[in-house]
């Protein structure tokens, strides 16, 4: 538990070997050239403010504004972004399984927007999809009951042809859903202290620092990606570990990059959820692949006293093919230093068991429905497709009904990997290409990531709602692949 003085010699030395590869930028051929200033002395993390609302009655009720605002992503220098109540992404909202939630989000922003709450099992007209639009100085309240279980979900634009636009901007955050099962176990869980937002992203500046949105050839294909990690806004950021255990909410919040996340220094840690809740039982790994939309929080042993350091590997498991993958010149991409303190408190152990989750099986499932990933075309003419079609809003394109568990069958024979999600539901993977998933994806998910030439089979099941009028999404979660029609529609009833 204590860190001797050559731990702490050692963290120096890596904390410097992080901002050089954290600055030199240049893994992927990007349209814009990377922010040139000084680069950034390594900073504490930025924790987003924690919001668990305020009781109405019994109604918990989050206050959202929508704003234009500019954040101090470099020293000095100011760049233009969206956020909700700050300049940058918005504050982690903290809710339970069982509260009536109401979020009263105000837009103002000079152009329409919404705001989608990704994982969540809610009625459609609360979705916060393309369909429930928020005009300037508008505010939107869908009020909805929290059915799911604990686990981290997120919330981000969802505003037709605009998502990546927006959400490159700032337009996101995060999501905490408390439950008694989570409750009675020895899980970290004190928010900024054992238990930490991680809000994965990528970003390339201009050289005047700011980071337009670019909508060339080149991001429209592969998906806007950039040279500069970040969590939760802070460039080369550290945090300070008090805990011999600390849990990390891994959001990639990312609009195209598919991270494959380990520790500089190879140390195992252990997955304990996946993107709609905790697992069977912890899972550990030294690399864990996380795609656009997909959440994991994890537990890692600082107990040795040593700097464990956040990165992206230099090349992915199985993305395969062109574009999307972080570190594709060949260099690691170095996201967080956790820094243990110079005495650290003793956690409880991670219990053995976590959550009960049903035994995944397809006996007795009759109703299989397939949807092929496309992408056909180059340049001007690429076209981004689900079964042959291109999103439209005035068009249902499956109707599904409440209640029954059903296959579907997500391909993909184009050149690049697709994280799919689906709206209104945590789904359960029965296989890939015939495998069984590995452990980490064998909870329950609502955003898986496709390969090319895979197949991926999962149970999908719609528990509550029927609304025959408005419709629910799914999607690719690269954001310019949705904007660019990757996207269908479909209706419970
Ligand atoms: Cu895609």
């Amino acid at each position: 538990m204590i860190k001797t003085n050559m731990s702490r010699r050692s963290a120096l030395k890596l904390g410097g070997a992080a901002i050089a590869i954290a600055t030199v930028g240049g893994f992927y051929a990007s349209s814009t050239a990377s922010y040139a200033g000084p680069p950034n002395a390594p900073r504490p993390l930025q924790i987003p403010p924690l919001d668990t609302g305020k009781m109405q009655g019994n109604v918990r009720v989050f206050d959202m504004q929508v704003q234009a605002g500019k954040t101090e992503f470099f020293e000095g220098v100011k760049t233009d972004t969206l956020g909700i109540n700050g300049s940058y992404l918005g504050p982690t909202l903290r809710m339970k399984t069982g509260d009536t939630v109401r979020m009263n989000v105000a837009n103002g922003l000079s152009e329409t927007t919404t705001l989608h709450w990704h994982g969540f099992n809610l009625p459609a007209r609360a979705d916060g999809g393309p369909h429930q639009e928020i005009a300037p100085g508008a505010v939107w309240s869908p009020e909805f009951e929290v059915r799911d279980k604990a686990a981290t979900m997120w919330y981000h634009s969802h505003q037709l042809h605009k998502t990546a636009d927006q959400v490159w901007a700032g337009m996101a955050g995060l999501v905490v859903i408390d439950d008694d099962e989570s409750g009675a176990l020895d899980l970290p869980d004190t928010y900024g202290v054992d238990d930490i937002p991680v809000v994965l992203q990528d970003r390339s500046f201009r050289r005047n620092g700011q980071m337009p949105y670019s909508s060339s050839m080149h991001s429209r294909m592969m998906g806007m990606t950039g040279d500069i990690p970040m969590v939760n806004g802070t460039v080369a950021p550290y945090f300070e570990v008090t805990t011999s255990l600390i849990r990390l909410r891994l959001l990639n919040g990312a609009n195209a990059s598919i991270y494959v996340l380990g520790f500089a220094d190879g140390r195992t840690f252990s997955q304990i959820s996946s993107d709609g809740g905790l697992l069977a039982a912890p899972a550990q790994m030294q690399s864990l692949r996380l795609a656009p939309g997909e959440r994991a929080d994890i537990v890692v042993d600082m107990s040795d006293g040593g700097v464990a350091t956040l990165r992206s590997a230099a090349t992915g498991g199985g993305g395969g093919g062109m574009g999307g993958m972080m570190g594709a010149a060949g260099q690691p991409f170095d996201f967080l230093e956790l820094r243990p303190a110079a005495s650290l408190t003793t956690s409880p152990a991670l219990p053995d068991r976590l959550a009960d989750l049903p035994v995944v099986s397809d006996s007795g499932v009759t109703k299989t429905r397939g949807f092929e990933l496309q992408m056909s075309g180059m340049g001007p003419f690429a076209k981004f497709l689900i079964n042959s079609k291109s999103m439209a809003m005035d068009r249902i394109d499956e109707v599904v009904e409440k209640g029954v568990t059903e296959i579907w069958e997500v391909s993909n024979f184009s050149p690049m990997a697709h994280p799919f999600h689906v709206h209104n539901t945590q789904f359960r993977i029965l296989d890939r290409n015939g495998a069984t998933p590995n452990a980490g994806e064998r909870g329950l998910k609502d955003t898986i990531l496709v390969n090319p030439q895979e197949r991926v089979r999962i149970l999908v099941r719609f528990e509550h709602y029927t609304d025959p009028e408005r419709p629910y999404m799914y999607h690719c979660h690269i954001l310019e692949h949705e904007d660019a029609g990757m996207m269908g529609q479909f209706t419970v009833v």
